[in-house]
Formats: C-alpha cells, structure tokens, sequence
C-alpha cells in the first residue's frame, strides 16, 4: 500500500465542504469566499494562502481557488499558452512550392501543480500540459517527430486530412510508440481550422485525461483578419482517479485568469481558438459576461457559423473560434455556464483597457510588451515573416 496523498483525500464532492485549519497549507485550493485578486494581484508565486475569518468574507468573486502555482516549477504559465504558437522549423518547399515545417514533440511523464497545492501526475508532450500550440497553414506539409520518452505507449492523432498510416492509433498501422522509440508523422494541413491533435493509446480516455493533448490550428492562406488571438484549452483533472473531474480550467491551472485577469483593448478584435478536451463531462461551455460574440463552429469557415451569442457549448473535441470586440473598459467574466466546473477552477477575467492603460495592465499580471506582440502576430503575419531560425 502507498501511503495516501493529498489526492486520495480530495474527493469530488467534499472537494467542495472540506474545512481546514491553518496547518494544511496543501488544502489551501479550497474555495473560500475570498477576493484573492484584489488582495494579492501580484503574479510572483508566494506560499498558499490560509483562510481566515477575515478573507472568508469581503468578496466580489463568491468563490476561488486561492493562493499561487509556482508556474516556473511547472515548467510553463497558461498566460504565455494563450499566445506561443510553434511554427515549427522551415525546412524547405515541396515540389510545388509549398512550405515544410518541422517540428519536434517528445511524450513523457510529469507531475505538474494545477490549482494552489494540488498536484497531479501527468502524461505531457513537451513537458507541458496542454502540449505546443502547433500553428501552420493550410497546404503546408508537416513533419513531427515524435519521441516517446515516457513510461507508456503513446501516439500523435492529429483531427483533419491526412492518410491513414498518419492518423495516429494504437494497433493501427504504426500504431502506439513504444517508450523508447520514435516515429514521424507527415501529412499535408488541412483543412483550415481550429484543430487539435491527442494520445490515441488505449484506454484513450485514460491518455487523454492524463494530459496528453495540444491545439493544432491551421490558418487559411490568405489569414484572418488583425487581431489580438488566444488559444484556450478547456481541460480538467481527475485527481483522485474516481472517474470524475475534481478541477476544471482553462490552459490547465484553475482560477488562473480569476487571479491574473488577461489584458485585451478596448475596440479591438479579439480571437480564441477554443477547445474543449474534458474528459468524464459530457458538455462544456464558454460564457462570456457584458458582450456578445460570434462562433466559428470548427474554424473551418470564414463566415461565422453563429452570431451574435453570449455563450456556447462543446462536447469533448469540439472547438470552434469566437471573436469579439471589449465595448467599455472593465473587468469582464469568462466561465464555463456550468456551475460546479466555474467553482472548480473553469472561471476567469478579460481585463479590457483603454489603449493609454494597456500597458499598466500587463505589468498588474506579470506580463511585457513581447506577450502583447504574440498576441497579435498570429494568422495575420505572412508567413515568410515568421523568424523560425530561433
Ligand atoms: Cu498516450
């Protein structure tokens, strides 16, 4: 018998009514009635923070997970994963002229802190969960070598067109990559879209909800037009391994954007690419406070596939684009419009400022000038433009 573990202790439902006193800095991921944000806005992890009979009340956010995720500990920050897209390498043309990228994924095994406190064990691509951000265009020929270093069989499965040797499953054709071993997909982009790519090793559900997914967004050739992009992974965990979810997020840490609300200017386009890659659940949803927005269901179309919505729904590996424009300066929520995943963690702010502010705002979160760059040089830079050599 293994000694038990924070994990074993935290169970679905008590996740919610456990109390503490103040010894148990690892049970700080608790939900108190608490504005965390207002108290402690500076991004820097610092020790969990303990509830008292002062911070249990006094909020404008009813509930969240309070304290900090030592992100350099995890080895990567959800704000950074809503703008670091992998172009991969250049590496040449193909006969009629269109681009190569080459890419290097490995798997491997990771534990990895994703709510104050709370750790889980992860099965990660490039050490990160979600995995890269893989952004190409369409009719660019992909190369991804993929290296299995972890203590599993894993595979890369990509979603859209690509011959069936390609397509990533366990017990076909190449099948699941031994630890150890390595193989490289290739395959053409397409179609354009907000796409995704998972471990197809079996008991899928278990790759999957180990971590073992990346979005994979694939550009028309002619772009989108200027705006700020994020990429948005719905995620959760199942801590305690009962088949149910005890935290939701969104890029993997609950209640991050509650703490660090992301900066968006007022007027201006604002692009996610969303995916949902729950498991367990079978619908998720995006909520977003004082506007409305339109959806691109997939990122296959040009034309938005519904306008003028305030909220949507996925089921798992659904995704979609939604664009919006921030009216009024102020703090806005995003949420999952189910409650209990909001309360779990999938919950967080726009911080939407006048373009003098902007600035001010990155700073209140830890972020400078190059992330807002990011942000905006996705679909809309040319191609040739993209420094790949670094
Ligand atoms: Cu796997």
């Amino acid at each position: 018998m293994m000694p038990p573990r924070i994990q074993d202790f935290v169970s679905r439902r008590r996740f919610l009514g456990l109390s503490f006193t103040g010894a148990t800095s690892a049970l700080s991921a608790l939900f108190m009635g608490r504005a965390a944000q207002a108290q402690d806005p500076s991004p820097t992890p610092t020790a969990p923070a303990v509830a008292t009979e002062h911070n249990t009340h006094n909020s404008m956010m009813s509930q969240m997970l309070v304290g900090q995720v030592d992100h350099e500990r995890n080895g990567f920050d959800p704000m950074q994963m809503l703008v670091d897209w992998d172009y991969g390498k250049l590496v040449g043309e193909t006969e009629d002229g269109r681009a190569i990228r080459e890419y290097n994924i490995s798997a491997g095994d990771i534990e990895i802190e994703i709510a104050p406190g709370i750790f889980f064990p992860a099965w990660a691509y490039n050490a990160r969960v979600p995995g890269p951000t893989i952004r190409c265009a369409a009719g660019d020929r992909l190369r991804i070598n993929f290296a299995n270093y972890g203590s599993h069989p894993h595979t890369m499965h990509f979603h859209g067109f690509h011959p069936a040797e390609m397509d990533g499953v366990d017990g076909q054709y190449r099948g699941a990559i031994q630890p150890g071993e390595a193989f490289t997909y290739e395959f053409d982009a397409d179609p354009f879209g907000s796409h995704l790519y998972h471990c197809h090793a079996t008991p899928l559900k278990r790759h999957i909800h180990k971590g073992m997914y990346g979005a994979f967004i694939v550009d028309p050739q002619e772009g989108r037009p200027p705006a700020r992009e994020f990429m948005m992974i719905m995620n959760a965990f199942d801590t305690n391994f009962d088949g149910g979810n005890e935290v939701y997020a969104v890029n993997t840490v609950g209640h991050e954007f509650m703490r660090r609300p992301i900066p968006i200017k007022v007027g201006e386009l604002v692009r996610i690419y969303l995916i949902n890659m729950i498991e367990f659940d079978l619908i998720n949803s995006f909520h977003l406070h004082a506007h409305f927005f339109d959806y691109y269901d997939t990122g296959t179309t040009l034309e938005p596939t519904l306008k003028t919505v305030d909220t949507i729904m996925q089921a798992q590996g659904q995704r979609g684009i939604i664009e919006f424009r921030p009216r009024y300066p102020g703090r806005y929520m995003f949420h999952a419009h189910i409650s209990e995943f909001a309360e779990l963690g999938w919950m967080g702010f726009f911080n939407a400022v006048n373009a003098a502010d902007y600035d001010a705002a990155l700073v209140e979160v830890g972020l400078d000038a190059s992330w807002g760059d990011k942000a905006t040089n996705g679909s809309t830079t040319p191609y040739v433009e993209v420094d790949v050599t670094k």
